[in-house]
C-alpha cells in the first residue's frame, strides 16, 4: 500500500484535523482514485478509531472527533468524482435507522449513487419508519437505502419493511440495507431485498434494481 494513503488512515486513527485535507490532497496528486482513498485510506482509518473504543483507549469524544476529522475531508474528496448524468437512474431514498447517527458510511453511499446518475433523496440520520413511508409516498421513489451500524437499532430497517407490506407497496420497493452491523443472514431475517457490504456495492445493486424497474 502506498505511504500516503497510510498516512490518511494515520491521520484519522490519530484525529489531526488539521492535516487531514494536506494528506488527502497528496493522495490525489499522486494519482490515487478517490474511491481508494475511502476505502483504504478513510474507511481503514475508522476502523482502527473503532478499536480503540473498543479496547478503551478512545472515549465517545474521539468518536465524535473522527466524524469531523472525515468531514473535513469529503468536500475535497467529493470535488474529484466524475460528476453523473443527473438523477436519470431514478430516485433512491437514504436514511440512517432510527436511534442510529452514524451517517459517514450513509453519506458515501449518496455521494457515490449521486455520482453515478441516481437522485438521492437523503433524509438524515435517526429517521423513524413513517418519516421514510412519507418520503415514499410523496416521491414515489422504488428504491429506498437503510444505513444501520448499531446493533440495538436494526430492529428500525425491520419497521421499514413492515410498513411497506402494510402499504402494500412490497413488489413495487425495493430496500437495500447496508451498514457495519448488517450481514446477508441479517437481510434474510428482516426480509430486505438486497444487503451491501460496501458503497461500490450499493451502486452495483441500484443499478441493478433499476435496469429491472
Ligand atoms: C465515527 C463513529 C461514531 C460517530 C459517528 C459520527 C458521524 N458523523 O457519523 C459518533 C460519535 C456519532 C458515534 C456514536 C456512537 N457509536 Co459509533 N462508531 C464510529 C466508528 C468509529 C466509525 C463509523 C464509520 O463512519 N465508519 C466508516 C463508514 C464508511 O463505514 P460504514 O458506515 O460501515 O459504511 C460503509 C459500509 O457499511 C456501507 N454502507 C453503509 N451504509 C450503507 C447503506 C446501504 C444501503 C448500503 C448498501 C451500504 C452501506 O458503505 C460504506 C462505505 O463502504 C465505528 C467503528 C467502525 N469500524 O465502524 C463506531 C461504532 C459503529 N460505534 C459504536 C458505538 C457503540 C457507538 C455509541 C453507542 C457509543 C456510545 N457509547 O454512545 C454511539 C451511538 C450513537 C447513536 N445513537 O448512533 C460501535 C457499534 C457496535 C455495534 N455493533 O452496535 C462501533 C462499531 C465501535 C465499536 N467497535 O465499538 N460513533
Amino acid at each position: 500500500m502506498k505511504e500516503s494513503i497510510i498516512e490518511v488512515q494515520k491521520a484519522i486513527n490519530e484525529l489531526l484535523l488539521d492535516e487531514i485535507k494536506g494528506l488527502v490532497q497528496a493522495c490525489l496528486d499522486e494519482g490515487i482514485s478517490p474511491l481508494e482513498i475511502i476505502e483504504t485510506g478513510i474507511s481503514k482509518g475508522l476502523d482502527l478509531v473503532g478499536e480503540q473504543f473498543e479496547a478503551g483507549t478512545y472515549f465517545l469524544g474521539d468518536l465524535v472527533m473522527a466524524g469531523e476529522v472525515v468531514k473535513e475531508a469529503m468536500p475535497l474528496i467529493e470535488s474529484r468524482m466524475d460528476p453523473g448524468a443527473a438523477g436519470q437512474k431514478g430516485k433512491v431514498i437514504l436514511a440512517t435507522v432510527h436511534g442510529d447517527i452514524h451517517e459517514i458510511g450513509k453519506n458515501i453511499v449518496g455521494m457515490l449513487l449521486n455520482v453515478n446518475g441516481f437522485e438521492v433523496i437523503d433524509l438524515g440520520v435517526d429517521v423513524p419508519a413513517e418519516k421514510i413511508m412519507a418520503a415514499i409516498q410523496e416521491t414515489g421513489a422504488r428504491l429506498v437505502g437503510l444505513s444501520a451500524l448499531l446493533t440495538t437499532m436494526v430492529g428500525g430497517i425491520k419497521e421499514v419493511i413492515d410498513s411497506v407490506m402494510e402499504a402494500g407497496l412490497k413488489d413495487r420497493v425495493k430496500i437495500v440495507i447496508g451498514g457495519a452491523c448488517i450481514s446477508e443472514k441479517l437481510k434474510e431475517e428482516m426480509g430486505a431485498d438486497a444487503y451491501g457490504e460496501t458503497a461500490i456495492d450499493a451502486v452495483k445493486i441500484f443499478d441493478g434494481f433499476s435496469k429491472a424497474a
